[in-house]
């Protein structure tokens, strides 16, 4: 009787480190920057040195526009090409999913790099929203290039990315929303002391170098 109590028991109670990891909030660590600035070349050398998943909101919404059957494909599709931030709601569901998934399969990942998110208050709005309560956000990585370098490497990348948006006319769009968008963004979050700012013009060795630099101090 004491046995079968016992092992009713152990198969109901999840694993010591999985019950923990419930307790952990995930730690998150914004990555932003203009289109081509090398936020996605830098989020994999850092998944390759550091323990943090690389969530790009931009690959999930790409991913999302090519699933079959899905009602916002459409929607995504256009509004990439336009270079325009997709609500966030849309958004929001895919990077929590996301993130829920990472610690469900493995309860040690719960430190995350969201690439390309938030790019406006509709954003910031949306994560406050859904996600403050659940996740801490360290700081904001701003990698920091100028318009002219960022559009060059996008149209260099255009010839062979298949990306909808790897065009001079597209990109022109790009350009102007983060100007407008994103940078008040970054903005809000350097006064509240949490911008870490990279020059991204250099080279990519270059580049990480300094984000080893940071990431070495602040984790
Ligand atoms: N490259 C990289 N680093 C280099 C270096 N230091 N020196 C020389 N070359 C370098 O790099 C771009 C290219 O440059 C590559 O060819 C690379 O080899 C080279 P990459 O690392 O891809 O730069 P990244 O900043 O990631 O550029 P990306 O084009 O992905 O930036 P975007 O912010 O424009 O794109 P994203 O995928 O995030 O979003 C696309 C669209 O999705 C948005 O415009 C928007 O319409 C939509 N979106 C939303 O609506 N909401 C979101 O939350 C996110 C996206
Ligand atoms: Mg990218």
């Amino acid at each position: 009787m004491i046995f079968r109590l016992f092992g009713n028991v152990s198969q109901r109670v999840p694993s010591f480190l999985y019950r923990v990891s419930l307790m952990m909030k995930p730690q998150v660590v914004f990555v932003l920057g203009g289109p081509g600035a090398g936020k996605g070349t830098q989020c994999s050398n850092i998944v390759e040195n550091y323990s943090y998943t690389h969530l790009s909101a931009g690959e999930l919404l790409r991913a999302e526009q090519a699933r079959d059957g899905s009602e916002v494909g459409y929607l995504i599709s256009t509004y990439i090409k336009e270079g325009k931030i997709v609500p966030v709601e849309i958004t929001i569901n895919l990077l929590k999913k996301a993130m829920e998934e990472t610690m469900q399969k493995d309860e040690k990942k719960f430190r995350f790099l969201i690439d390309g998110f938030p790019r406006n208050e509709d954003n910031l709005e949306g994560w406050n929203k859904v996600m403050d309560s659940k996740a801490d956000v360290k700081f904001v990585l701003f990698f920091d290039c100028s318009n002219e370098v960022c559009v060059s490497r996008c149209l260099e990348r255009g010839k062979n990315s298949g990306r909808t948006d790897d065009n001079r006319e597209s990109l022109e769009k790009r350009i102007q929303t983060y100007l407008h968008s994103t940078r008040p963004i970054i903005e809000l979050y350097a006064k509240l002391g949490k911008v870490r700012t990279i020059d991204a013009s250099r080279s990519v060795d270059e580049v990480f170098a300094d984000v080893k630099v940071i990431l070495d101090k602040e984790g």
